[in-house]
């Protein structure tokens, strides 16, 4: 039987639901407010990513099948430069990819520098699903990528080979040059570019799983790996805690394990953007002036769907899409 207490407190958890559009867990003996389903993307331009996972979340969907699905958004978008099919090249103008997924019962699976395949996310959940390894890297992932019925695509655009060939003409590999950053310092013809996709969700269920790929820097050194397909640095999950992924100078997020920080952080209390803030200062700490030119930016969501994030620059926005809507935030940043 409900006592009068709990029962105002019942109704003013019900009456704030409506009002919010949240769902209420009963959570043992203490009811909690829980934003779930919620879906989370890096850069702005992805609520066309979230939009397709908010498919599967919205009918009860897993989120592992809905990071899946909106992350092939921009892996198979010609006009997203930094994301599979239509990514910008390495310098020896091959396009090579980078992907990594991981669920709620730590399942992950990754591939890096991967080739031909529009849709390494695909493969790296087959990883994870069909092997008893998390990385598969190279010639190997797209032997394991045909083995398992993939086909082989050019994934060069005629767009991505000007960009590419314009670059030979200088050969000057300078990582600031991410499209992003280029677009902030107004660097004309690279306005329309997005960058990698690190996607967390929560399911109605309240399990949280994430997805990140990305063709990676632009003009890297061939056979480079960034952050992206490395679990912990690129993306971390962990059910009872939370969340997280990033976007930008995949060796600067390496060094210090990231997306696995800023969950640690969560688990300590933080909220997301005091968890993103704190991983950035830490880059900071260790690295000072050298990255004071480098873009990184963090999202996170916690197990309650509290989210947020946090840079290094300016510039960094993330796409967002719950019950209450779809929304693109600016990030705050350190510079
Ligand atoms: C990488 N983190 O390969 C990726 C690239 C990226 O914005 O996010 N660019 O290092």
């Amino acid at each position: 039987m409900l006592n009068r207490r709990k029962f105002v407190q019942a109704s003013f958890l019900s009456s704030a639901a409506l009002f919010f559009n949240k769902t209420i867990i009963a959570a043992g003996s203490s009811d909690f407010i829980k934003n779930n389903p919620i879906v989370l993307s890096t850069w702005g331009d992805n609520v066309k990513a979230n939009a397709e996972a908010w498919k599967i979340l919205s009918s009860s969907g897993r989120a592992l099948d809905a990071v899946e699905a909106g992350v092939q958004i921009p892996e198979a978008d010609p006009a997203d430069q930094s994301v599979g099919y239509g990514g910008l090249p390495d310098r020896d103008g091959k396009v090579t990819l980078d992907a990594c997924i991981m669920d709620e019962n730590a399942n992950c699976g990754a591939v890096m520098f991967l080739e031909n395949i529009m849709h390494p996310i695909k493969v790296a959940r087959l990883v994870m699903e069909k092997t008893p390894h998390v990385q598969l890297a190279g010639e190997g992932a797209l032997q394991f990528a045909l083995a398992n019925g993939f086909k082989k695509e050019n994934l060069l655009t005629p767009e991505s080979e000007k960009a590419w060939k314009d670059w030979l003409k200088t050969s000057n590999y300078d990582p600031t040059t991410t499209p992003k950053l280029l677009e902030q310092k107004n660097v004309p013809g690279q306005q329309n570019n997005h960058d990698t996709i690190g996607m967390i969700a929560l399911d109605a269920a309240g399990n949280l799983s994430g997805a990140c790929t990305t063709s990676g820097l632009a003009f890297k050194m061939r056979g480079r790996v960034g952050d992206s397909p490395i679990i912990g640095a690129g993306l971390y999950v962990d059910n009872e805690v939370g969340a997280a992924t990033s976007t930008g100078v995949g060796e600067e997020v390496i060094r210090i394990c990231g997306s696995h920080t800023v969950v640690e952080l969560m688990r300590q209390g933080m909220s997301p953007e005091l968890a993103c803030k704190r991983t950035v200062e830490r880059m900071i700490k260790k690295r000072g002036s050298k990255i004071k030119e480098l873009q990184v930016g963090f999202i996170a969501l916690n197990t309650k769907g509290e989210f947020g994030s946090y840079a290094l620059q300016k510039g960094f926005t993330y796409a967002v899409q719950s019950k209450a809507g779809v929304k693109v935030y600016n990030s705050k940043s350190i510079y």
